[in-house]
């Protein structure tokens, strides 16, 4: 039987739902693909809070044939009494804002949501919503349209011994630039969701695709570690803290692979927090302490060293989940993905310092293991680090970089037009750099195979010489030290074959800047050079030379020419001469090129390593559902 200890008065009512209409981003942050999907977690966290609050396990969300969602949990039921307003208390909760005690009154919501904003927004920017509450034995059912008129009156569609909640809507069209579902966002947070809160069941099934995943982990954030390093080669057995300090609660869930990227995933109650802050600090705080201390405690470091966190977190993957009373929590910035409150600082910090310390004495070998890890790493970069000093003090004369043998340079220095395509191959190298345009487009060739930097030290990516070649030559510096201001170029174009092999230097090189350039992606710098596949040949009363850059093009031309005509298709770069390779590729009039953008930083940290796999469908799958390949409008 639901629990009855909350009162239909606890509602306090206040505006209506129509600011919402003529203001939708102060509530929902904009309408475009991300504000749709602000609908969904606000109804999602409204279930969770249910299961937290103890009731129900099972939360299912179903996307409809015409993009509504249906969301159901088995709490115990949106409250359906009399309210004060003489209204049903539903249309109160879902046609006021603000309205539910949880929201304005005593803070003690600390699952996911918009903070404040609750059913009702959702409902305003609904062109229809129906709330069924399974509740006193009975169902109870209530519709809105159009930005939530009640349509008709609350109805009882019969009995229950069941209680939950089930919403359904359908995102207004008027209101929103697309109105189209992407299920594997929705995914993704229901997966996340799924690990932060163990046992909770989250079912997602997708009525246009037939595409349907279960979420249930009984370890949660262990298990989020484990998914995380998926593709990776784990030293240990993930390692799992949890605690509280004050009122805050704090889980921590970590592993060492035997690779150098580090990971670091934090959330503040079940929301994520993608640009970290004070819990991020407090853990890295204890980390690095835990780490010197036992060291210098075991005599692996010298009274004097310390190793550097960075050193320390080459190789790890960490998920950090506090829980902060809603009085307390503060965000820095507009955002909210970045924790404020100070007291999260020191509550990971004392939890984890303590326990992980402990574990660190229970596990010598590994301690040992990590730490020796760090020092090689820190001298790696000791080394590399006066390795380019060096080579600067002696102004190494650039034939040593044996660059003038690579770079063909461009003639004016002019940073904010500059180009510079990395080109595979010679041969491909020889034709761009005739084709080109010097003025502002400069050529590196690279031979063969980019290093995989994904699973390479900061010493090994130094030592590279493709690597180093194109390290100077951008003239950024890179890792910790990159500084966009001194990059050479505006545009870092990538021109490979149209072939796995170019591919997978695609794949290499994207991953390169995004673990030691990562700037330059979000600048938005980084773009992939697009030949033609097709040269076709129309025979006629003079040749005519038309190009086609897929399958279905190359078609459409032909279907229109009547003329005999002969079909080339290209196998490389190297085939084109200079002037078909400027027309097609290289002159920003005629070019088409894709810009690369990673849709989301944090999935993609998590996943960049499933590129750099042996699985080659995993690493297209991964290309086509987290890099955006739009082309650039010139
Ligand atoms: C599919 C989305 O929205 N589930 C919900 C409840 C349960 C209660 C409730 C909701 C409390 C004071 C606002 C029932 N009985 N799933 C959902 N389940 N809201 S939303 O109460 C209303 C809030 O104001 C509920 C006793 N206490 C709370």
């Amino acid at each position: 039987m639901a629990n009855n200890t909350y009162n239909d008065e606890s509602i306090t009512v206040l505006e209506g739902l129509e600011h919402v209409r003529k203001r939708p981003g102060m509530y929902i942050g904009s309408t475009d693909e991300r504000g749709l999907h602000h609908l969904v977690w606000e109804i999602v966290d409204n279930a969770i809070d249910e299961a937290l609050s103890g009731y129900g396990r099972e939360i299912t969300l179903t996307i409809n044939h015409d993009n509504s969602i249906t969301v159901s949990d088995q709490g115990r039921g949106v409250p359906c009494g009399m309210h004060s307003t003489g209204k049903n208390t539903m249309e109160v909760i879902y046609t006021k804002l603000n309205a539910g005690g949880k929201f304005g009154g005593n803070g003690y919501k600390t699952s996911g949501g918009l903070h404040g904003v609750g059913g009702s927004v959702v409902n305003a920017l609904s062109s229809y919503m129906e709330v069924t509450s399974m509740r006193d034995g009975k169902i109870h059912k209530i519709r809105f349209e159009k930005g939530g008129s009640i349509i008709g009156k609350v109805e009882i569609l019969g009995e229950t011994r069941k209680t939950g909640t089930i919403v359904t809507f359908k995102p207004d069209p008027e209101v929103f630039s697309t109105t189209l579902y992407n299920y594997e966002t929705i995914k993704t947070r229901l997966r996340e969701s799924a690990f932060l809160i163990k046992n909770l069941k989250m079912i997602l099934n997708d009525k246009r695709s037939g595409k349907s995943d279960t979420f249930i982990y009984e370890n949660g954030i262990s298990e989020y570690v484990t998914f995380l390093d998926t593709a990776k080669r784990p030293i240990h057995p993930v390692a799992y803290f949890e605690g509280s300090y004050e009122s805050i609660e704090v889980e921590v869930a970590l592993q060492f692979v035997d690779t150098y990227s580090e990971t670091i995933v934090s959330f503040v109650n079940n929301v994520r927090t993608g640009d970290g802050g004070s819990h991020e600090t407090g853990f890295k705080s204890a980390l690095t302490r835990a780490f010197n201390d036992y060291g210098k405690k075991f005599n692996l470091l010298k009274r004097d060293m310390t190793l550097d966190g960075t050193d320390i977190r080459a190789g790890m993957t960490a998920v950090v989940s506090v829980r902060i009373t809603e009085n307390l929590l503060e965000f820095e910035g507009q955002t909210k993905g970045k924790l404020g409150t100070p007291l999260a600082k020191t509550a990971v910090d004392n939890v984890l310092y303590d326990k992980l310390s402990f574990y660190l004495i229970e596990n010598k070998n590994l301690s040992e293991t990590i730490i020796k890890k760090a020092i090689r790493e820190a001298e790696a970069r000791e080394e590399a680090r006066k390795a380019r000093n060096q080579a600067r003090l002696e102004k190494k004369d650039k034939k040593e970089m044996n660059l003038s043998t690579k770079l063909a340079p461009t003639s004016e220095k002019n940073k904010e037009i500059n180009e510079l395509y990395l080109v595979e191959g010679d041969s491909a190298g020889g034709s761009a750099k005739q084709g080109r345009d010097r003025r502002y487009q400069a050529i590196l060739p690279l031979r063969g195979k980019v290093l995989n930097t994904e699973r390479a030290s900061a010493d090994a990516v130094l030592k590279n010489e493709e690597i180093a070649t194109m390290i100077y030559t951008i003239g950024a510096d890179f890792g910790s030290g990159f500084d966009l201001k001194k990059c050479n170029y505006k545009k870092i174009i990538i021109m490979t074959d149209a072939d796995d092999d170019g591919a997978h230097i695609q794949v290499l090189l994207l991953t390169f800047f995004f673990r030691y350039m990562r700037p330059l992606i979000e600048d938005g710098r980084v773009y992939i050079a697009c030949p033609p596949l097709f040269k076709i040949t129309k025979r006629g009363k003079k040749e005519e030379i038309i190009y086609a850059w897929t399958n279905e093009e190359k078609e459409k031309i032909l279907s229109k020419c009547n003329v005999q005509t002969i079909v080339q298709r290209y196998k490389g770069l190297g085939e084109m001469d200079a002037t078909q390779l400027w027309e097609t590729t290289m002159n920003p009039e005629t070019r088409n090129l894709i810009q690369v953008k990673i849709d989301d930083l944090a999935d993609a940290e998590s996943e960049i390593d499933i590129l750099m796999g042996n699985d080659a469908t995993r690493r297209r799958d991964w290309l086509e559902n987290h890099v955006s390949f739009t082309l650039e409008e010139e």
